[in-house]
């Protein structure tokens, strides 16, 4: 086995004139994106998943040290079980935790504190962040950049979710303690993100949104 510390790096060789096009038709295809939270039950073949999972840990990471875990669930009673403590969860959060101002900004989604998808979806993906890692002597070692490092994988994790024909849900039930317990997770993983992935229901609505043009969300310095 080689044992050299770098290696020659061989990008794709794509012309200047390629990628305009390549990034306008990424750009239109990425649009097409949308969280949804009306999913069919048609189940979804755990490869895929198993690809999705892997395209989302390419991630960049602090150090390499790819400080996440992505649980994948697709056992009814493990998600009948996660459903039934979401909601209470979110039942607090609607009828007292949430502000006036947060409820007032959901309004156009008309989202509460009821969450069939959870359910319904033939897959759940739970990403866990780890704080830090355990060696084999139960040694902890430590990660950087953790929250940083685990946004960019599940926005990768998206992208591949979205590419694969699937939709999904960036869902926060908060707290999320109960995912931990749950899914039996050790002591040095947090819930970071519960990502429900499956086919949009027929019927399926999504709210009409805007994105923020280029001149809202850019500042250039040439
Ligand atoms: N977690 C709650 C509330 C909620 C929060 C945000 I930020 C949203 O974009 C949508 C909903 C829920 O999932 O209902």
């Amino acid at each position: 086995m080689s044992s050299e510390k770098f290696i020659p790096y061989r990008p794709l060789q794509i012309l200047p004139t390629a990628s305009i096009y390549k990034s306008e038709m990424y750009h239109q295809w990425l649009d097409k994106r949308r969280s949804i939270r009306e999913f069919s039950d048609k189940p979804v073949d755990r490869k895929i998943i198993e690809n999705i999972i892997k395209a989302a840990s390419t991630a960049p990471s602090g150090a390499h040290k790819q400080p996440w875990v992505f649980c994948a669930i697709s056992d009814s009673l493990l998600k009948s079980e996660i459903k039934m403590a979401a909601e209470k969860e979110e039942y607090e959060n609607y009828h007292s935790r949430m502000s006036k101002s947060w409820l007032e900004d959901l309004k156009p989604f008309e989202t509460n504190w009821q969450k069939p998808f959870l359910e319904i979806a033939p897959w759940l993906i739970v990403v866990f962040s780890k704080s830090y890692d355990v060696d084999e002597y139960g040694k902890k070692l430590n990660n950087y950049y953790v929250k940083e490092s685990v946004g960019l994988a599940c926005g990768i994790l998206l992208s591949a979710i979205h590419h694969a024909g699937l939709c999904a849900l960036t869902h926060t039930p908060s707290p999320m303690d109960f995912l931990s317990k749950l899914l039996k997770r050790p002591g040095n993983e947090r819930p970071f993100l519960l990502i429900p992935v499956g086919y949009a229901a027929d019927q399926c609505m999504v709210p009409s949104l805007q994105r923020k043009p280029l001149e809202l969300v850019s500042e250039w310095y040439e």
